[in-house]
């Protein structure tokens, strides 16, 4: 079995040409989008085995999503495909710094038909970490609860659970209602790993240690709270350590930093790097996944994220 269990929803991205508008622009590039699978790629291409849940429509987006995710060497045998529902898409704008615009056409998608069943025979056979996010739970009522089902599961098998915020407003109907949710499920985790922003919006602390005692009052032993180009604030217990970040030459496009980070994270903790050692080669992820554009095309094989290092020496 994989070193990684995933679940969430991989979605076909449709990623301007030109910047501009997206209503303004006639020719897009097709690619693989969505939070999980982000993650999932990071930890393929530095060669850890992940498995990955989903249901798919049989649609051709369904089909290419499928092949994409075989072809980044993903295990799908927990992939099924839904007659009745269709994929879901996004629509992201070209940007030449920052942030971009997301237009999301996945209500009702095959995704969120995701149910707990769909957890119920995954074999957790040498499995060492479930990584969750909170879109999974956003996007149905159903996910949510294959969501927790999964966690329960993870605990019951004894298995490190991680925990990604990545707040999606505008997925949720109710305010009130994700962040009682995701404050939940981060704490069923033993690492959470929230931006500044979302921990303010979910804890309600403004600062860094704030956020960190809120998590850690919930009983998670881990909460790393990144924080853009100026790295990441990492407490695990009761030491608590400032990271720097990267510098950057340009950055591109901001989506897929926060996951590039996990993948960082994860795979240091899955080679028994020393703790603050991962949390580097998570800022150094995020740093290379910000200066170029697409969600994931940035995460790196080992040469590259050797040859990144290197410059720092
Ligand atoms: O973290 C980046 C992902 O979230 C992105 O690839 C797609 O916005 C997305 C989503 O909701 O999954």
């Amino acid at each position: 079995m994989a070193d990684v269990i995933l679940m969430g929803e991989p979605m076909a991205l449709f990623h301007a040409d030109e910047e501009g508008a997206l209503e303004d622009v006639s020719h897009f590039t097709r690619s693989l989008a969505g939070a999980e699978v982000n993650v999932g790629i990071g930890l393929r291409r530095l060669g850890h085995e992940v498995t990955y849940i989903t249901k798919l429509g049989i649609d051709p987006f369904g089909k290419y999503i499928y092949r994409a995710l075989e072809r980044e060497g993903l295990g799908c045998d927990f992939i099924t495909f839904d007659k009745e529902h269709q994929s879901g898409l996004v629509m992201k704008s070209r940007v030449s710094s920052g942030e971009p615009v997301q237009e999301y056409y996945r209500k009702n998608s095959a995704a969120a038909y995701l149910t707990p069943a769909d957890v119920e025979h995954v074999d957790f056979k040498d499995v060492r970490i479930v990584h969750m996010t909170g879109i999974l739970p956003a996007i149905s009522e159903s996910a949510c609860a294959a969501a927790y089902r999964l966690i329960q599961k993870a605990k019951l098998e004894g298995v490190y659970i991680s925990f990604d915020p990545n707040i999606r407003p505008q997925l949720w109907h109710n305010n009130d209602v994700m962040v009682r949710t995701l404050n939940d499920l981060a704490s069923h985790a033993n690492m959470v790993l929230p931006g500044l922003e979302e921990g303010r919006i979910l804890t309600g602390r403004s600062d860094p240690d704030g956020i960190a005692d809120f998590y850690q009052e919930s009983g998670v032993r881990t909460v790393i709270i990144k924080m853009g180009s100026g790295g990441a604030y990492a407490c695990k217990g009761k030491e608590r350590h400032m990271v720097p970040g990267y510098p950057v030459e340009k950055v591109v496009d901001t989506v897929g930093a926060g996951d590039g980070f996990a993948a960082g994270v994860l795979s240091g903790r899955l080679e028994g790097l020393h703790f603050l050692e991962s949390v580097r080669r998570g800022n150094a992820i995020g740093a290379m996944q910000v200066m170029v554009a697409g969600d994931n095309e940035g995460l790196p094989r080992r040469e590259r994220l050797n040859a990144f290092f290197a410059r720092f020496l």
